[in-house]
């Protein structure tokens, strides 16, 4: 446990709330349901902060039938004596003045201050009233309420009812309670989503080691408890569930280096991709950076090592590559320091450039001291193996890939006949439509727009890359010509700056079989072209469902059931047609409904949480049918359809 020595003079005060109001977007990023959330983890960072520094174990999150939240955890409770600076209390200070708190220079050791870390005086000012209960042997209160100015008739953020009030009733709690209901004349809608809530509680759970976290929805009578003894171990575990381990139980260590306190737990299957999702602070970062670079540069320098000390490679032999060792890898790397700096397209890549060696340097002795176990010798031989069975491939591919472009290449040749190409240059304009059979695929080519439509129809269906090779994959006709015709390359020679179309497009059927193509598709551009979903390139085509005609005349397309009630309850009895497939349309309807992007609908793909995207793509997809079964018995709800991507209308 750290040593308490904090003085609510620590904090730095830095300004007042009516800023946030005024500009939400500079503070949380958006005012959409994202943006919501986001206040509520300013909340539970700060007790997840609390238990990271070793004072509270338990933290319990409550949605209530008002559309408030709160959040309690069992640490040393916010400060309640008078910070002599601001001459207030140190929760007044914490929910009022932007950027408040030990965390910002003060002898504490925090770790907050990346994606989330504006503070909680921010959930303050967007909401319509917070409540704070601390326990410190009694129970003291404060409340905050954002009200209109009588005289301005400005809206005032976040302003104190009462001083902070100690009601003197006895408690054996400690700890800090906090509950907030965010303003809905400040969010575009102020439902949070249960399913966005225990994703990320369960994150946090794995993240921390032994912290309980409790989830409480009163709407539904809802419960959920969350926490893994194991941490990060428990959290590749998970992971890996489905998949064939190489070995039991995962390697793990935890150092700290410069400042740097380094986790990370790793276990490899036969897989023959990797799935390395690292966190900084607690932050997912997606993008990677320094910290990943470290990690991988640490493995490949220590894994090398020991093979040439156990002979696995010869004196005459090259090194085994940085990707050799990432085949079949599952690892989750953990970093907290302080200062983080975020950079990238989504500001989730750590830029620190400390963390690297950092990193590089805790994987190294780490791993190089369990290597001297001799009980793990079998895990190091099986690692290895599978390293030495990467490069054969590996090497062997090269081999193909030469002789491939001797002959000028399978690429184009597979070409021949299947895609309709489209005749402008601009790749940021064009779009490629990938089509379900030959007939929708015909209309379609009549139905484009040349110039900056292409279409490629497939004829079967594409091959489910999940326990493929890379080899056997590229053999795959229908994979072979979309990696040709997206001009990118595949997995760590993808470059999305040679991508010729900013759209792709899947166009397959409102049926069981579309969706199996959908998702085929989807976990190939997942394993090998994940960037390209990343930066939302990949989109989902809607047909209509209905065609209503009244009248003989006036002609409405539906897209969902919904739809159709509402238009009969308006417009009274239709014709109406259902359509089956895409191939029921001719070339103009399908251009009116689905092609023309004046009037179409499309969903663009994203990706909320890609572990948990690629946990239940290994389940869904994978060679484990009891997992499987599992999961469609637990998620049954044939209302919804592509569940492990999040769709949002574009
Ligand atoms: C339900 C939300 O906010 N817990 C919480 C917050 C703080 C402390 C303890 C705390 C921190 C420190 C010292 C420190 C915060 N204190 C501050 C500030 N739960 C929740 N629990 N003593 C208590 O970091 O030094 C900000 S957050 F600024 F007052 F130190």
């Amino acid at each position: 446990m750290a040593k308490n020595t904090y003085k609510a003079e620590d904090i730095k005060i830095l300004e007042g709330l009516d800023a946030v109001r005024m500009r939400p977007g500079m503070y949380i990023g958006t005012t959409s349901v994202r943006g919501l959330h986001h206040i509520l983890w300013e909340i539970v960072d700060n007790a997840v902060d609390e238990a990271a520094n070793g004072y509270c174990d338990r933290i319990e999150v409550k949605l209530y039938n008002d559309g408030s939240a709160s959040v309690e955890d069992n640490g040393r409770g916010i400060p309640v004596d008078i910070h002599k600076k601001a001459g207030v209390t140190g929760v007044q200070v914490v929910f009022t003045q932007l950027h408040a708190g030990g965390k910002f220079g003060s002898e504490n050791y925090s770790y907050s201050g990346g994606l989330h870390g504006v503070g909680a005086s921010v959930t303050n000012a967007l909401s319509e009233w917070l409540k704070v209960q601390v326990y410190k042997g009694t129970i003291y209160e404060m409340e905050f309420r954002s009200e209109k100015d009588e005289k301005t008739g400005k809206i005032k953020s976040g302003v104190p009812v009462a001083p902070l009030k100690d009601t003197k009733v006895k408690t054996n709690k400690k700890g800090t309670f906090v509950r907030f209901k965010p303003d809905a004349t400040v969010f575009e809608t102020v439902e949070f989503s249960v399913e966005t809530i225990l994703k990320r509680l369960k994150e946090l759970a794995f993240l921390n080691k032994g912290l309980e976290i409790d989830f409480y929805d009163e709407h539904t009578d809802f419960h959920r408890i969350y926490k893994y003894d194991g941490g990060l171990i428990d959290f590749v575990k998970y992971l890996n569930e489905g998949k064939s381990t190489l070995y039991y139980q995962p390697l793990y260590a935890k150092a700290e280096k410069d400042g740097v306190l380094v986790e990370f737990a790793i276990q490899h299957t036969d897989a023959y991709v990797d799935s390395l999702y690292s966190y900084v602070n607690n932050i997912p970062t997606p993008e990677g950076g320094m910290h990943e670079t470290g990690f991988r540069s640490g493995i490949t320098r220590v894994f090398n090592d020991y093979a040439r000390e156990k002979n696995y490679l010869k004196d005459k032999d090259d090194n085994f590559t940085g990707d050799d060792f990432k085949e079949g890898l599952t690892a989750i790397i953990s970093v907290k320091m302080q200062n983080v700096q975020f950079e990238g397209q989504t500001k989730t890549k750590l830029g620190n450039p400390e963390a690297r060696p950092a990193v590089e340097n805790v994987t190294i002795n780490a791993l190089s001291d369990l290597m001297k176990n001799k009980k793990l010798s079998k895990v190091f031989e099986a690692i290895l193996d599978k390293a030495a069975s990467a490069a054969k491939v590996r090497l062997a591919a090269k081999k193909a890939k030469e002789i491939a472009r001797a002959s000028k290449s399978i690429e184009s040749k597979n070409l021949v006949g299947k895609l309709a190409a489209c005749s402008g240059r601009k790749p940021e304009m064009n779009e490629l439509f990938i089509v379900e059979g030959d007939s929708a695929g015909g209309s379609a080519k009549q139905a484009r727009v040349r110039q900056y439509q292409a279409i490629l129809p497939l004829r079967g269906k594409p091959l489910n890359v999940e326990k493929k090779k890379i080899d056997q994959i590229l053999l795959n006709e229908e994979i072979a010509t979309i990696i040709s015709a997206l001009g990118t390359g595949i997995g760590s020679e993808f470059d999305l700056s040679s991508l010729k179309y900013h759209k792709v497009i899947i166009l397959s059927d409102a049926d069981v079989d579309g969706s199996h193509i959908r998702i085929l598709l989807l976990t190939f551009f997942f394993r090998y072209m994940r960037d390209l979903i990343n930066e939302g390139h990949v989109y989902i085509g809607m047909p209509p469902l209905y065609r209503a005609t009244k009248n003989n005349k006036s002609v409405r397309y539906l897209y969902t059931d919904k739809e159709l009630q509402n238009h009969l309850a308006e417009v009274g009895k239709c014709e109406i047609q259902r359509y089956k497939g895409l191939g029921e349309m001719d070339a103009e309807q399908l251009w009116e409904t689905t092609m023309d992007p004046e009037k179409r609908n499309l969903m663009r793909v994203t990706i909320d949480d890609a572990a948990e995207a690629d946990r239940l793509i290994t389940v869904l997809m994978g060679d484990e049918v009891a997992a499987r079964k599992q999961y469609i018995f637990d998620n049954s709800d044939f209302d919804k359809e592509d569940k492990f991507s999040k769709m949002k209308r574009s």
